[in-house]
């Protein structure tokens, strides 16, 4: 008989325990989540609606709970410990990300639950980067940086010994979960101590700012944690109303009716106190920005022909700006974006019969009569005479561009760099230790497996 924990249960507490942390570590995170519990609240009071279509797809309970965060590791073996780590929790990575075509030298992955009853039950999710050392020029830096970080050991034994537990006996019972839970947490704290010395940091930050924020500390502190909301324009306008400062622009697609995919935006990141090595006890003589708050609201994910479209449109947005969006051009992208975006239809009916969407399927009370073929289901049909209901599937990942642009609003010297070298996903897989989930391959199949269902109801 197993007495193994829920690996859900174990996320949940995990995520719990991450967000009490980061709350006493960055206390503007609280306030956040304060501003963003008040925008759900009214905006589902304001649209009873949209509170039936995240009931039927399981989504308002999860609402209050749902948090990413985000880690960047510095070599191959914490990223492999890592993902045995996110297992025990029954998170696994799904996507790749290559962040160094938009300048910021890293790879990255997200860790999440795959299947929708575990989503609904606990969303934490963690988006995952990999320091990419083969893009540092210098070869002489490149070579101390290496030997720094070989030296670190970001797991606590505590924490190493119980994934090897957990992995011989294929979980872990509720004593050895709670430990678990509190060793794991360890390898995410904030350390005001660095590792290196001042000038070493100068060196790195000079490389990239990322660089001396994976190279100069003990192991990956948690550098923000992201809420859901219902109305991201309401939060991003309530932030400055509480002296917040957000990001110049909100990342993703412009506001539509009928939200598609991810539109985050962050508050900068608090420059904070650090002391080197050599660095006179009394006196703390540096300083280190890196960890934020962010703001996420999700919409439906869309199919690849729908994902080409966002992708055009978001590129062509660019195009007309001319540079990358910031303070000063905030207004005109904005606007642009929104322009270019019209040609992106705005009705889930729309979405639906041009295949950019992916949805539930849901079998209504109405009776089919026999005369209907169900072999051969006719959807656009069964939906206009009322036999089926479609409620929007949320997106669960994460869009590269975006994620550029929060790295590069929190890294504060608007520095554009340019990295050639390829996209390698290969390499990221090997270092994990096994290849990531697909991401169309996940949606596809979540949105089969809600057919399978709707057509077993609609023959009962
Ligand atoms: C990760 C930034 C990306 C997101 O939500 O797209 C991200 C980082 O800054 O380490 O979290
Ligand atoms: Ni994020």
């Amino acid at each position: 008989m197993s007495t193994f924990v829920d690996p859900a249960d174990i996320r949940s507490a995990f995520s719990a325990v991450m967000s009490d942390m980061y709350r006493n570590e960055v206390p503007l995170y609280s306030e956040l989540l304060d501003l963003v519990a008040d925008v759900n609240a009214k905006t589902l009071q304001h649209s009873p609606k949209l509170q039936s279509q995240l009931q039927s797809t399981g989504e308002l309970s999860r609402l209050s709970l749902e948090r990413h965060g985000a880690i960047r590791l510095g070599k191959p073996e914490e990223l492999s410990t890592m993902r045995r780590l996110f297992a025990i929790m029954g998170m696994f990575p799904v996507g790749y990300y290559d962040l160094a075509p938009a300048g910021v030298p890293v790879h990255s992955t997200a860790f999440r639950a795959l299947d929708d009853s575990a989503l609904n039950q606990s969303p934490f999710r963690v988006f995952t980067s990999l320091l990419r050392l083969d893009l540092i020029h210098d070869a002489a830096l490149r070579a101390q940086a290496t030997a720094i970080l070989a030296k670190r050991q970001i797991f606590t034994d505590g924490a190493l010994a119980l994934i090897d537990k957990a992995e011989a006996q294929g979980g872990l019972d509720a004593a050895d979960a709670q430990v678990f839970v509190r060793e794991a947490l360890e390898t995410f704290r904030w350390h005001e101590t660095a590792t290196v010395s001042h000038e070493m940091y100068q060196a790195l930050l000079n490389q990239h700012r990322l660089i001396a924020d994976v190279v100069a500390f003990r192991g990956p502190h948690i550098n923000h944690l992201t809420p859901r909301t219902l109305d991201i324009d309401a939060v991003q306008v309530g932030m400055r109303e509480r002296k917040i400062t957000p990001k110049a622009v909100i990342e993703g697609p412009p506001p539509r009716k009928c939200p598609i995919l991810l539109r985050q935006t962050s508050f900068k990141a608090l420059n904070e106190a650090v002391t080197f090595v050599g660095d006179s006890s009394k006196a703390q003589s540096g300083h280190h920005t890196a960890r934020f708050g962010e703001i996420e609201q999700r919409g439906v994910a869309l199919t690849d022909k729908g994902r080409d479209l966002y992708d055009r449109l978001l590129a062509q947005t660019r195009e007309t700006l001319g540079s990358t969006p910031d303070e000063q051009n905030a207004d005109a992208y904005q606007s642009i974006l929104a322009k270019t975006f019209t040609a992106f239809p705005d009705s889930y009916t729309a979405l639906f019969k041009e295949k950019l969407a992916y949805f539930h399927y849901f079998a209504t009370d109405k009776a089919v009569p026999d005369d209907i073929d169900l072999k051969q289901p006719d959807w656009p049909m069964l939906i206009e005479q009322g036999y089926v209901r479609i409620e929007p599937m949320v997106y669960e990942d994460f869009l590269p561009v975006s994620a550029a642009g929060i790295f590069q609003s929190n890294l504060q010297d608007g520095e554009q760099k340019q990295y050639q070298g390829s996209s390698n996903q290969q390499r990221f897989e090997g270092d994990l230790g096994c290849p990531v989930n697909d991401l169309t391959h996940w949606y596809e199949s979540a949105q089969q497996h809600s057919i399978n269902l709707c057509l077993a109801a609609l023959k009962a």
